[in-house]
């Protein structure tokens, strides 16, 4: 285990889009990032780049977690960027499996870090907890409930902590995007290369580092200052369902 005096961030779902940029941001910013993933050869570029640790974690592992934690001396920062959505079907058509593994990343994959590195960000003495939820946190759209159950439940787990931890040095930031071009539409439709491009078409979309920027201006503030939540979409984007497309 290495010492570290400069203050730690930990990146959860690092190895690509928005948890790749915001480690890159956080770098920039003077943490020492880890960043953890289950594509650990991606991470290992990443963490070279940015002078920081990679350690393999998978979100839905209670062992993997555990390790990844255990193997931290401090925790100033924790992003709970980890998850994603599976499909996009009528509540008549769920499929069991895409519920279930969009309730393990998003919401108990947020549970499991969280849970693990409270001690660690308690003892900081100005900890952070930044959330990555999404538009879909804040209503629900039609064929997309496997996904807004998923993420209205992290917002809920996140927002409830606000309240748990008032009097301890841990402030909580849920960030709730709109659409962001990263891989996320290439997962939700199974790698579907046609599907996924449609999503972003005709709009200009925010891009990770639009993402990563805000994390980076949050975990900036001096520790009095709680930036409660941030909602941040496209200009194209009115809510989930409703864009403006060019032809
Ligand atoms: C991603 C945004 O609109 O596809 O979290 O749910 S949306």
């Amino acid at each position: 285990m290495t010492e570290h005096t400069s203050r730690v961030a930990v990146v959860t779902g690092a190895s690509s889009g928005i948890g790749e940029a915001t480690a890159r941001a956080l770098a920039a910013a003077g943490y020492h990032v880890v960043v953890g993933a289950r594509r650990l050869s991606r991470l290992r570029r990443l963490a070279d780049e940015i002078d920081g640790t990679a350690r393999q974690l998978d979100v839905t592992d209670e062992a993997s977690v555990a390790a990844f934690a255990d193997a931290l001396d401090r925790a100033d920062v924790l992003v709970n960027n980890a998850g994603g959505a599976k499909g996009l079907a009528p509540v008549a058509d769920a499929d069991l499996d895409d519920w279930r593994w969009m309730w393990e990343t998003n919401v108990l994959g947020t549970l499991r870090l969280t849970k693990a590195l409270l001690p660690k960000l308690i003892a900081s003495g100005d900890g952070l907890i930044v959330t990555i939820t999404s538009v879909a946190a804040l209503a629900p759209y039609d064929n997309g409930a496997g996904y807004t159950s998923a993420k209205h439940a992290q917002a809920v787990l996140h927002r409830t902590l606000r309240g748990e931890l008032l009097g301890k040095p841990v402030r909580l930031t849920e960030i709730a995007p709109g659409a962001v071009e990263t891989e996320f539409s290439l997962v939700r439709f199974d790698g579907d290369e046609e599907r996924a491009a449609a999503v972003y078409r005709g709009i200009t979309p925010l891009l990770a580092a639009d993402i990563a920027d805000l994390v980076a201006f949050v975990a900036s503030r001096p520790p009095h200052v709680n930036i409660d939540q941030i909602v941040v979409k496209p200009r194209d984007q009115a809510d989930a369902g409703r864009f403006s497309r060019q032809a």
